[in-house]
């Protein structure tokens, strides 16, 4: 993806623009290769070929993210950094890592408009009203629906009380059960796409600290899906029946840009 810090309107106000090749659609590769366009011949070697094509403009679609206007934080997100893994002990949750989410005003505005239908009602693809097992299942961001190579739906659960993976207890159990299930048998009602290609999981860190399960076909590698970040809600929840206290045991492994506020707190601390 190519990352683009630019001011809108010349206000000075910064916009995150990200903008993404969309993949392949299966059915419209015959048209792709049948449709008169430039081929430039790059290499030929033996049987081996390479040509650069210049699709027409519906065939060569890019899709564009735009954040407008974006806070300091959207930006450094977005802009390539080193990254390191941390790994954080209960003890280093209680005294750096909560202290500094309490910190951060990273508003999730975005996940109450949702959860109070204010914003992408059209998009829910399923939703459980129960205040505290319930949820509501959404297209991700990420994804523009016109393909099921790179699937992505978010299950956002009522409960405003649950910050991430650490928070988890037995308790949370019911709930939890109930997105993994309802939200397999949702999308293979919808999409068609069955749960053994699905890969359902949360991430630690989050970057919003309100409890939501991702939902990405199992076949594309989406960003965020690696062993650093992503904690597979059926782990979770096996986890959680054999020890109400697991989340509030044991260390947890993540990656953290260099320039993270975050990894600064670690860093004083001499966790590094
Ligand atoms: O686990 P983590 O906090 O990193 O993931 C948050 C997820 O929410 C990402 O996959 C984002 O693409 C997705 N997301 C973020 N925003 C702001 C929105 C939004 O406004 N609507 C939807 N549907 N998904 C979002």
């Amino acid at each position: 993806f190519i990352f683009q810090r630019i001011g809108l309107s010349g206000e000075g106000t910064d916009a995150v623009v990200i903008l993404e090749k969309t993949p392949f659609q299966e059915e419209k590769i015959p048209d792709l290769l049948k449709k008169p366009m430039n081929a430039e011949l790059q290499m030929h070697n033996d049987i081996y070929c390479t040509f650069y094509l210049s699709p027409p403009p519906e065939l060569s679609e890019i899709k564009a993210t735009v954040v407008y206007p974006a806070t300091e934080k959207h930006i450094q997100k977005y802009l390539r950094q080193e990254v390191h893994l941390i790994r954080e002990t209960w003890e280093d949750y209680k005294n750096i890592t909560l202290p500094f989410i309490h910190s951060q005003s990273f508003s999730i505005q975005w996940v109450y408009n949702i959860l109070e239908k204010k914003a992408e009602t059209d998009r829910i693809v399923h939703e459980n009203p129960d205040p505290s097992n319930g949820f509501v299942l959404v297209p991700d961001l990420k994804w523009n629906q016109n393909q099921l190579e790179d699937l992505y739906l978010i299950a956002l659960v009522h409960r405003r009380d649950i910050k991430s993976l650490r928070d988890l207890t037995a308790e949370h159990l019911p709930l939890l059960r109930n997105v993994l299930q309802e939200g397999k048998e949702a999308i293979v009602k919808r999409f068609g796409v069955p749960s053994s290609q699905l890969r359902i999981y949360l991430h630690y860190q989050p970057s919003y600290y309100h409890l939501h399960v991702h939902f990405t076909a199992l076949g594309y590698d989406a960003p965020g899906s690696s062993v650093e970040r992503a904690h597979l809600l059926a782990d979770v929840i096996d986890n959680l029946a054999m020890d109400s206290m697991y989340y509030q045991k044991r260390a947890l492994t993540f990656p953290l840009r260099a320039d993270e506020p975050l990894f600064k707190k670690f860093q004083e601390a001499g966790r590094l």
